[in-house]
C-alpha cells in the first residue's frame, strides 16, 4: 500500500468526512443549548502515563473555532484563561476583557464558569483543608469566579470537589471537612447574591458535579446522590441557589443507570447542568465523546429529559482522544460529537412519538383490571402486558438503527 503523505492527510480525513455524511449546519446545531468547554478543546493529550500529542490552543481560536461548528456557548475554568498569579488584579482585567471581546465578535456566549481547586498545589489538602489560610483563599477564588462570571454574562456556575478526599485514612475528619466545604460554597452564593443585585442580573445556578474515583483515592462527595444529600443537610446557606451538574460517564463510573441517577435529581428538582460524553462502566474517567460508546443508553437517557423538558445545558465536557491532531480536534471531533447529540436528541423525540411504544406505554398504565384483593388473579391479569417491556425494548433499538424507517439487511 502506498504511504500517505503528510501534505495529503488533511484532505484526506475531510473527503471521509464529507463522504460520512449528515453533518447539520452550523445555523441548526445553534439551536441547541450546546456549551463547549475550554479545557476540552484545548486538552493537549496529556495524562499520567501519556505526554503530549497536541500544541496548546487559547481561547480565541477555541471561541473562534466552536462558532464555525455552531457550538454557541463557551465555558471555562478561572486558570484555564487567567495564570494562578493573574487573578484578581490588572491581568485578569485585560484577559477578561479580552474573551468578552472575542465572544462578541464570534457572536458565542459564555454559559458557565468554574474554579480551578484540584491541579495547583494549595489544594493539595483540598479547598477545605485543615489550614483556615486555604479555605479562606479558596472562599475569594470562588468569589472571584463568580464575579468574572458576571462579567462575562454566565448564568451557571460548577464545582468539581475532586480534591475533597484523602489517600491515606485517619487525618481528615469527614463532618468537618464537608462542614468547610460547605462554608466555601455558602461564600460563593453570598458574592454571587451581591454581584447580581449590584450588576441588576439574576443569581446564577450553582452546580455540584460529583465523580467516585480520581483525583483522591477517596472522595467524600462521590456521587450526584451524595451531593443531594449534602444540599439537602442543613448546611448550605441557600440550598435553592445550590443543584447538580451530573456528568453521564461519572454516573458510569461507579456502576449507576445513568437514567435513575438523573430521574433521582429531577424529582429533586436539581438538575441544572450537564456533562455530556461516554465510556465504560467501572473504569477510570476516559471522557470519550457522547454516543461513541453506549448510543442506546444515550437514547434511552435523552428520552427521559426531553419528557421532562429539561431546558438546561449540555455541556460537551469530553476529551478528544490523543490519536486526534489539532486540526482533527475542531474538523472532526467537536462537530460530530455534536451531530450525535443533535441526531440521538431528535431520535428521542421519535421515541416518544412512537405509536407502538405509545401504544405499548398506555396499556401497561392501564393494567389487566385484576382484582387487587386476588393475588394469583393479578398475576394473570398481567401475564400477557408484561411481554410489552421487552417489545418496547426492541422498538426502542430499532429506532437507533433506524428499522422503523423500513431500513432492511438482505439475509
Ligand atoms: C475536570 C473534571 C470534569 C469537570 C471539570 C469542571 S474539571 O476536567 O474531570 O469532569 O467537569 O471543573
Ligand atoms: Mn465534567
Ligand atoms: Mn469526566
Amino acid at each position: 500500500m502506498k504511504p500517505v503523505l503528510a501534505k495529503d492527510q488533511t484532505a484526506l480525513v475531510d473527503r471521509l468526512k464529507g463522504a460520512c455524511g449528515g453533518a447539520y449546519t452550523p445555523a441548526q446545531r445553534r439551536k441547541y443549548f450546546l456549551t463547549g468547554p475550554q479545557w476540552a478543546a484545548a486538552y493537549e493529550g496529556h495524562a499520567l502515563f501519556h505526554a503530549p500529542t497536541r500544541r496548546p490552543v487559547g481561547y480565541e481560536e477555541v471561541i473562534r473555532e466552536y462558532a464555525k461548528i455552531g457550538i454557541g456557548h463557551w465555558t471555562t475554568h478561572d486558570t484555564d484563561v487567567i495564570p494562578t498569579d493573574g487573578l484578581g488584579n490588572a491581568r485578569q482585567d485585560e484577559i477578561v476583557a479580552g474573551i468578552a471581546k472575542a465572544l462578541k465578535e464570534n457572536g458565542l456566549q459564555c454559559s458557565m464558569v468554574t474554579t480551578e481547586t484540584f491541579h495547583h498545589a494549595v489544594w493539595a489538602g483540598s479547598p477545605a483543608a485543615e489550614a483556615p489560610e486555604v479555605r479562606e483563599y479558596a472562599k475569594w477564588r470562588l468569589a472571584n469566579t463568580v464575579r468574572i462570571g458576571h462579567e462575562l454574562g454566565a448564568s451557571y456556575a460548577v464545582y468539581w470537589p475532586g480534591s475533597l478526599g484523602y489517600f491515606v485514612q485517619g487525618a481528615v475528619e469527614e463532618t468537618e471537612t464537608l462542614r468547610w466545604y460547605a462554608d466555601g460554597l455558602n461564600a460563593a452564593c453570598e458574592a454571587d447574591i451581591a454581584e447580581a443585585k449590584k450588576r441588576g442580573r439574576p443569581t446564577l445556578k450553582h452546580c455540584l458535579e460529583a465523580k467516585p474515583f480520581e483525583p483522591q483515592a477517596e472522595i467524600l462527595l462521590p456521587t450526584s446522590d451524595a451531593m443531594l444529600a449534602f444540599i439537602f443537610s442543613g448546611l448550605l446557606k441557600h440550598p435553592d441557589m445550590v443543584g447538580l451538574n451530573p456528568e453521564y460517564l461519572h454516573e458510569l463510573m461507579w456502576g449507576s443507570a445513568v437514567r435513575a441517577a438523573l430521574a433521582r435529581a429531577l424529582l429533586c428538582g436539581k438538575l441544572f447542568h450537564f456533562d455530556i460524553n461516554d465510556g465504560y462502566r467501572l473504569k477510570h474517567d476516559v471522557d470519550i465523546a457522547v454516543g461513541l460508546v453506549n448510543p442506546l443508553d444515550w437514547l434511552n437517557v435523552l428520552v427521559l429529559l426531553r419528557t421532562h423538558n429539561y431546558n438546561g445545558p449540555f455541556n460537551l465536557d469530553y476529551k478528544p482522544p490523543r490519536t486526534t491532531s489539532n486540526y482533527g480536534v475542531f474538523a472532526v471531533s467537536f462537530p460530530t460529537a455534536v451531530d450525535r447529540f443533535i441526531t440521538l436528541w431528535e431520535m428521542a423525540g421519535e421515541v416518544s412519538a412512537d405509536p407502538v411504544i405509545k401504544e405499548a406505554s398506555e396499556a401497561l398504565r392501564a393494567g389487566g383490571g385484576g382484582n387487587p384483593k386476588d393475588v394469583e388473579g393479578i398475576v394473570e391479569a398481567n401475564r400477557e402486558l408484561l411481554t410489552l417491556h421487552e417489545l418496547i425494548s426492541h422498538r426502542i433499538f430499532q429506532i437507533l438503527v433506524g428499522q422503523h424507517r423500513g431500513r432492511a439487511y438482505s439475509v
